[in-house]
């Protein structure tokens, strides 16, 4: 009898969501300086983790711990406001575990596997049969429940989600084979050259970092793990390679199996890690059908939000229109005789007269004074923009005072903006 034959599905409720949520993302450089990636801001409202975390709760996992590890007062504190709705009296429960709490003071979580060693305890106090580990860092729609299935028929000892990239971005990610039952025969933690599928030479299977085991499975292999002085504790580098050797890996593919129909199609799944493809991402959620729907009210994004007005939006004193076209615009906005286009403003942003937006990713409480004309921008949280600050025209200036990348988008932060002049 195989070990997983005493549950029936739906199998999320016998699962834990174990999300990882302590990387720094240092290539979103100022962006992560305060803050962890997952905590920082995406879509208007939410933050990164919301999704993986909405993930959980959309597809029935009642149980959530979140390991937090770099600059992680920001992320806590979303998280203790957002997500602590769950209750033990209904078998549900939120664990916030940040690193050097548990094994040693000194010590943080060596890489991704360590971080759920150290809290072995602690989910064996739930006993949850099935751990789907997830990433904190990602935006995607996803119903694990889907991969629990395909997990308990194979009878695999692990079974990893993943997603066809293009090749030439497939460096940063494990990179695997699979044979025609979606067995794992070939597994590259971040290869140079990354090997192509086959048939495909332009697209390569990437891991997506998302892991469900069996619960006792995992905890056999995280204990022999870190008896190993060789390992580096690293689901990617040690703990997947050597599951694929014995056998028993599977993939499930994100977006192909479809046995209930709320994952997005075409399979959306980013990993917003770098300034241009965190920018890229927000703005293409203000086009008019972007891939990724955050207005499913089949598949909600839950968040913690602030109680705050609505946007508004008013003639300033001589007349002119406050306006937004092809944009988002969150709660306690207030356009006064602006014009936004192609933006996203979160909470509380204040965009004065005679300003113009173009292409502005505008996170919370900034406000942008008069006459400003910005274009192609990332703005921190909390920044004052001085009046007539021009940014997105001369490409020189821009690099000096800001952070500007390749791609010719900028990230104001407020260091950035008080050194202007100086
Ligand atoms: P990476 O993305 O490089 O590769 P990694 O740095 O190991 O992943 O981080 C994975 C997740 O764990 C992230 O959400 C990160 O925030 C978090 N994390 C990292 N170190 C942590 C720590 N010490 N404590 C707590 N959380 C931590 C992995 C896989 C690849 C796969 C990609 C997909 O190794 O095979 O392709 O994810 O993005
Ligand atoms: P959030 O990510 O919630 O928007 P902020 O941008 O306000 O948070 O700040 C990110 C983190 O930086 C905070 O959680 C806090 O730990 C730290 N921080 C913010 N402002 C200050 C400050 N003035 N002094 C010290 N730390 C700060």
């Amino acid at each position: 009898m195989p070990s997983n034959a005493r549950n029936h599905g739906p199998y999320a409720r016998h699962a834990m969501a174990y999300v990882l949520a302590g990387g720094r993302g240092s290539r979103l450089m100022e962006l992560t300086d305060r803050r962890a990636k997952p905590a920082v801001y995406f879509g208007g409202k939410t933050r990164i983790i919301d999704f993986a975390l909405s993930n959980a709760l959309n597809s029935g996992i009642r149980r959530i711990a979140v390991a937090t590890q770099y600059k992680a007062h920001s992320l806590i504190s979303h998280l203790q406001r957002g997500w602590s709705f769950f209750r033990s009296e209904r078998n549900e429960s939120f664990d916030i575990l940040p690193a050097s709490q548990r094994v040693s003071e000194e010590l943080w979580y060596l890489g991704t596997a360590d971080a759920v060693y150290q809290n072995i305890d602690i989910i064996a106090s739930y006993m949850p049969q099935y751990i789907v580990i997830l990433a904190g860092d990602h935006v995607y729609k996803m119903d694990y429940e889907i991969m629990l299935c395909e997990h308990v028929e194979t009878g695999a000892d692990v079974t990893v989600g993943c997603i066809e990239v293009p090749r030439m971005e497939a460096s940063a990610f494990g990179v695997m084979h699979i044979d025609e039952n979606d067995r794992i025969i070939e597994f590259h933690e971040k290869p140079k050259d990354p090997p192509p599928m086959p048939g495909k030479p332009g697209v390569a299977l990437a891991s997506m970092g998302i892991y469900v085991f069996e619960t006792k499975k995992l905890f056999e292999l995280l204990r022999e793990d870190a008896a190993d002085p060789n390992s580096s504790r690293d689901f990617g580098k040690d703990i997947i390679p050597k599951l694929v050797k014995g056998g028993k890996a599977y993939a499930h593919l994100f977006g192909r199996s479809a046995l209930r129909s709320t994952e997005e199609a075409p399979s959306y799944w980013r990993d917003v890690g770098t300034l241009d493809a965190y920018f890229q991402a927000n703005i293409d959620l203000t086009t008019v059908t972007p891939d990724l729907d955050i207005y499913d009210h089949s598949w909600p994004i839950w968040t913690h939000s602030e109680m705050v007005a609505p946007a508004k939006f008013v003639h300033d004193e001589d007349g002119r229109r406050g306006e937004a076209i092809t944009s988002l615009v969150s709660g306690d906005c207030i356009v006064s005789g602006g014009k936004v286009a192609n933006s996203l403003l979160f909470t509380g942003v204040r965009v004065n007269s005679f300003t113009e937006l173009d292409c502005a990713v505008v996170l919370p409480r900034v406000n942008i004074g008069r006459h400003a004309r910005l274009s192609n921008v990332i703005i921190d949280r909390g920044v004052e923009i001085p009046a007539g600050l021009v940014v997105g025209e001369d490409p020189e200036l821009d690099a000096k005072r800001f952070r500007r990348t390749d791609q010719g988008v900028c990230l104001i932060t407020q260091p950035m903006i008080d050194a202007i002049g100086r």
